[in-house]
């Protein structure tokens, strides 16, 4: 749609507004949000995985001329990528896309499908022919890897994949999470779903690079409990009451650790993984249907998802679910206090105690993607001057994260904290706002120099 004239025309509104319809066979029912971006065609376009139901159940890519709607291609994924024996229902769910050399197109494109591949499109030819997905052949295109449980069963990827850039060694990561929220079944699923990390820098690579689980590090949530905090406050009458408040929170592992501390580099830094997985299972084994359906988000410099753990009753709106955050380049918990004022968790390891910060606080009500809104009125250090100051401080700053609530029965876990203790407040309309202490990268990161000849 145009939408360049805020006013609306008086007549036929919808026909001087409307610039093109595009429809197709193998478009499904979309649950993601369509991108738009510059292609190395030198022109813009919409990029949408296809949906769900489509009419012969695949996956495809579409890449749509956002100025004239005209179909500049359709990339097939295949029916069933793998052996895939009955082939299912599938589908391509929201694709991002990445420049990879910084000229403002887009090269690769990333998205997963019912069926746990992870797709990754090369689009990097000025010739629209030539775009397909990197691996495998034209013909018999291959994923990036596969998700499938430790019993080899498929994980769908129904949310955004999340691309990063590891500063220390300028390798691309793709991060995503499994699980799906669609269909009557899915609510009362125990199937175990997994978060997952992966480094990218494979070209010209005729089979799947990433096999398995094998090829990757394991991290696991290694304590789940609930702590419990006390405040006291003064109420009208001058007399001092205590609000007692709960919270469960879970410590991921790290490398390292005895029970899942692979370690994904060696000494030297050379990756021995090609990346990590966490189940979302909690540390008595027992699945809970716990998974990830908002995508995973990088802020700051450290990794957060929520998962989602519906109600098994279909007539309650209700669940629960975890706002985690771990080091997107391990998958382990970052070893300083990110979540702001949860206690250490105790930990016996061998013959000694340790004790690690938190990794992730439960939210009562399925929490939706957070949104992080940096706090610039309290930050505690190291953040000196907002957003122009440059990035280079080793500091912390606070940010907010707004976890609005899926659920109308949940009522925030907790949430009564209060900002004054910097623990966590509960803002208005069931939305739950924990407060982080992140690496200050909130300045300008990197420049550019644009000159006109
Ligand atoms: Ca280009
Ligand atoms: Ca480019």
């Amino acid at each position: 749609m145009d939408v360049s004239d805020p006013t609306v025309p008086t007549t036929n509104a919808a026909s001087r507004r409307v610039m093109w319809e595009f429809s197709d066979a193998d478009f499904g029912k979309f649950t993601g949000k369509p991108v738009v971006a510059r292609m190395n065609n030198d022109e813009w376009a919409v990029l949408v995985g296809n949906g769900y139901n489509s009419n012969e159940y695949k996956g495809f890519l579409f890449v749509v001329n956002a100025i004239t709607g005209a179909l500049i291609r359709k990339i097939d994924t295949g029916a069933c990528p793998e052996t895939d024996d009955p082939c299912v229902s599938n589908g391509l769910g929201e694709v991002t896309p990445w420049d990879e050399d910084n000229d403002g197109d887009v090269d690769y494109i990333y998205g997963g499908d019912l069926r746990g591949n992870l797709w990754r499109f090369d689009v990097s030819s000025s010739t629209t022919a030539d775009w397909k997905v990197s691996f495998g052949t034209p013909t018999s295109p291959l994923p990036l890897f596969r998700a499938r449980d430790a019993s080899g069963t498929p994980q769908p990827i129904t949310s955004k994949v999340e691309l990063l850039l590891d500063p220390s060694t300028s390798t691309r990561w793709v991060s995503f999470g499994t699980g799906k929220f669609l269909g009557n079944d899915d609510r009362t699923s125990n199937a175990v779903q997994t978060w997952y990390g992966l480094y990218d820098s494979y070209s010209n690579v005729a089979t799947t690079p990433v096999s398995g689980r094998s090829d990757l590090a394991q991290r696991v949530v290694l304590v789940e409990t609930r702590q419990t905090s006390e405040s006291e406050t003064e109420n009208a009458n001058g007399e001092t009451e205590t609000t007692t408040t709960s919270f469960d929170v879970r410590v991921i592992s790290a490398p390292g650790d005895t029970v899942g501390g692979a370690e994904v580099t060696d000494a030297d830094g050379n990756y021995t993984r090609k990346g990590w997985y966490l189940d979302l299972v909690p540390p008595s084994g027992t699945a809970a249907g716990e998974r990830i359906i908002f995508g995973v988000q990088t802020f700051g410099g450290a990794l957060f998802a929520t998962s989602a753990i519906p109600a098994d009753d279909p007539c309650s709106p209700g669940g629960s679910g975890w706002f985690m955050a771990i080091n997107p380049y391990t998958g382990g918990r970052f070893d300083s206090e990110l979540i702001a004022g949860r206690d250490q968790v105790t930990v016996t390891v061998g013959e000694s105690t340790v004790n690690y910060y938190v990794s992730a606080l439960r939210i009562d009500g399925m929490p939706s993607s957070p949104i992080f809104v940096r706090d610039g009125s309290s930050g505690s250090g190291g953040s000196s001057g907002g957003n122009q100051s440059g990035g280079s401080g080793v500091g912390t700053s606070d940010a907010l994260i707004n976890t609005s609530d899926l659920g109308a029965g949940g009522s925030g876990t907790g949430g009564t904290g209060g900002q004054e203790t910097g623990v966590e407040r509960k803002c208005s309309g069931g939305i739950v706002c924990p407060r982080l202490y992140l690496p200050d990268r909130f300045g300008r990161i990197s420049w550019r120099e644009l000159i006109a000849d």
